[in-house]
């Protein structure tokens, strides 16, 4: 290699992007290079060999791995991240994160290349490659249009920082979501004179507090319920909310329901948790008895079909995306709804309630009635988590990884149809301890224990997902760039081979069909892969199979050793009953 020193430096719109992300405190970049990325990968040479700071680059060999780890870092940390893919291919290879990303509203920068629309030799970066004339499609940023708070062509590499900061602000007001914004090669290698922008000047919108009038009114019926109960999905997206709701839930003796909860929203052995609910085909009976309702950041806080609050039920909305606009068959009867920060209207509610003189009796009535249904769910679990003969059952499997871990660990969720089972045996109590995808694009689980992994490496991350969901996690990328980059968690494979939720699904639809009856509904991995020698070929990780009820607890206690000690991957493949 030439000394660096022995080569002229040069600026160019790459430059200016390179610099862009790291004054905007962007630390991590999710790449999958290609031929539009000369620029890119010359201006990170340049800046390593001159001295100047980089995003640290993580190569990801999948794009949908990729936009996942940007996904999971920034579930677990609050900051974005940039993603950078290859043309029109790779945006579509990101696949099904678009949407998780989308649905889960998280912030996250992506950048893909354009072909170059220069071909005589008019431009630097012109096309020089076959390839250039396959990838110039008509409308490259339409195939996630759709999905995107915000998408943009760069058109000069003069104004690059701008327009990244513009992205990154968008996606990081409330309700957050993704930016995408692609460049053609001649914008990178456009030599243009340096650029120096602060990005303070793009500071998120401030946070949404609720108005005076609504307060006053949602406070008063709070006090007046006789059972009044808070449903929600993903306030727990920032902690502060989760210790607000505690303190609220204490001071007046509320009952909390979580519905599909993307995030930790509340401590289970609080004794006002009255649990969480999923798809189950039942009846609620805390939000069938609740006179006053608040549902709290929540996308589906009950399907109505056969679970939703009685009629006389006063039902109070407040979210940071009330409205949903981005889905197009949305409502809940609510008489009156707001859109604001949970965190903030939670300290709202908690400071007017500590000037108002409360009935000491009504709060121990309703408190003294939450804690008897919560007490009443615990012994409930722990009877389903007991060990049965002859069969691995989730709630055991679930059970024995909460006695391994400690308070601090992470649960990544995607247990599918054990999503329930998972959240409801895995018994965590603090804010940003436990996660799911927030949507249903499958395959989330081992990109975003990556990520959550390099936001806090000190922490334990424990992967828990269904057979079908880690096929669909590309488990080779993961578990090479696990190793590459020094992520060590635990993954357990909840392996009832194949995928139970299509025959769910059609069992709720066709009870009695054709299909009911069938041997076969093509659903089944019969005889499945090796799930963790998968990832042991690919990343070095330990591999273990376990089909006997007894191995199960020392096998989750080895596999997290070799985690904790040699800082390396464990995968578990434990066989559940058959699907
Ligand atoms: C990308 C993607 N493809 C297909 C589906 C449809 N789908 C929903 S659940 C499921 C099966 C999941 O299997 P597994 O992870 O083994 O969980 P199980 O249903 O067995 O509990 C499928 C294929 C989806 N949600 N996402
Ligand atoms: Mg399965």
């Amino acid at each position: 290699m030439t000394a660096p020193q022995s080569q002229p430096s040069v600026y160019t719109g790459a430059s200016a992007l390179i610099e862009a992300l790291v004054d905007a405190r962007i630390s991590h970049l999710f790449a999958n290079f290609g031929s539009d990325h000369p620029g890119i990968v010359e201006a990170l040479a340049q800046a390593r060999a001159t001295g100047k700071p980089v995003p640290k680059v993580i190569t990801c060999p999948n794009e949908m791995v990729a936009l996942t780890c940007a996904q999971g870092f920034a579930q677990i940390s609050g900051r974005p991240q940039a993603v950078l893919v290859h043309v029109d291919c790779g945006t579509q290879a990101m696949a099904g994160a678009i949407h998780n990303v989308a649905k889960c509203r998280v912030p996250v920068l992506i950048f893909a290349g354009a072909s170059p629309y220069t071909q005589e030799g008019e431009l630097p970066g012109g096309r020089n490659e076959f390839i250039h004339w396959l990838q110039d499609v008509p409308d490259q940023r339409g195939i996630l249009r759709g999905y995107m708070k915000y998408e943009n062509e760069l058109r000069t590499g003069r104004n690059i920082k701008q327009m990244i900061y513009r992205a990154l602000q968008i996606a990081s007001s409330d309700p957050q979501g993704p930016a995408y914004l692609m460049a053609a090669r001649e914008v990178f290698e456009e030599e243009i004179p340096a650029v120096a922008v602060d990005p303070s000047r793009w500071q998120p919108i401030g946070v949404l507090p609720l108005p005076e009038a609504g307060l006053a009114e949602l406070v008063d019926n709070l006090l007046a319920a006789r059972r009044p109960l808070i449903v929600t999905s993903y306030l727990g997206r920032n902690p502060e909310a989760v210790v607000e709701l505690a303190r609220l839930a204490e001071r007046v003796g509320v009952g909390i329901l979580e519905s599909v909860p993307t995030y930790l929203n509340f401590p289970s052995d609080h004794p006002c948790y009255v649990g969480q609910q999923g798809n189950e085909h039942v009846q609620n009976p805390s939000l069938a008895e609740a006179d006053l309702v608040l549902v709290l950041d929540s996308d589906v806080p009950w399907i109505p079909l056969f679970n939703k609050p009685g009629d006389e039920a006063k039902i109070f909305h407040i979210d940071i995306d009330p409205l949903k606009e981005r889905t197009p068959l949305w409502y809940i009867p609510a008489a009156q709804v707001f859109r604001a920060d949970c965190a903030t209207a939670l300290r709202q509610i908690n400071e007017r309630l500590s000037g108002l003189k409360i009935d000491p009796s009504a709060v121990a009535a309703r408190t003294a009635h939450y804690k008897q249904r919560h007490e009443a769910r615990v012994a409930d679990l722990t009877r389903r988590e007991q060990p049965q003969a002859g069969v691995i059952t989730a709630e055991y499997v679930t059970a024995c990884v909460r006695r391994q871990i400690d308070r601090d660990t992470v649960i990544v969720n995607e247990g599918i149809t054990n999503y329930s089972a998972i959240t409801n045996h895995i018994g965590c109590t603090r804010p940003r301890t436990r996660f799911t995808s927030g949507a249903s694009s499958l395959g989330w689980n081992g990109g975003a224990s990556i990520g959550i992994k390099l936001a806090c490496p000190e922490k334990t991350v424990v992967c828990l997902t269904g057979d079908g969901s880690y096929m669909f996690s590309v488990p080779s990328s993961v578990h090479w760039m696990a190793r590459n980059y020094q992520t060590p968690f635990l993954t357990v494979v909840y392996n009832n081979r194949g995928w139970r939720a299509p025959k769910f699904s059609m069992l709720a639809v066709h009870p009695d069909g054709y299909a009911s009856k069938a041997r076969d509904i093509d659903v089944a991995f019969d005889p499945p892969p090796d799930y963790s020698g998968i990832a042991a070929a690919s990343g070095g990780a330990f591999a273990r199979i376990v089909k006997r009820v007894d191995e199960v607890e020392s096998a989750v206690a080895e596999a997290l050793k070799v985690v904790r000690e040699e800082k390396r991957c464990a995968v578990l493949d434990v066989w559940l009953a058959h699907l």
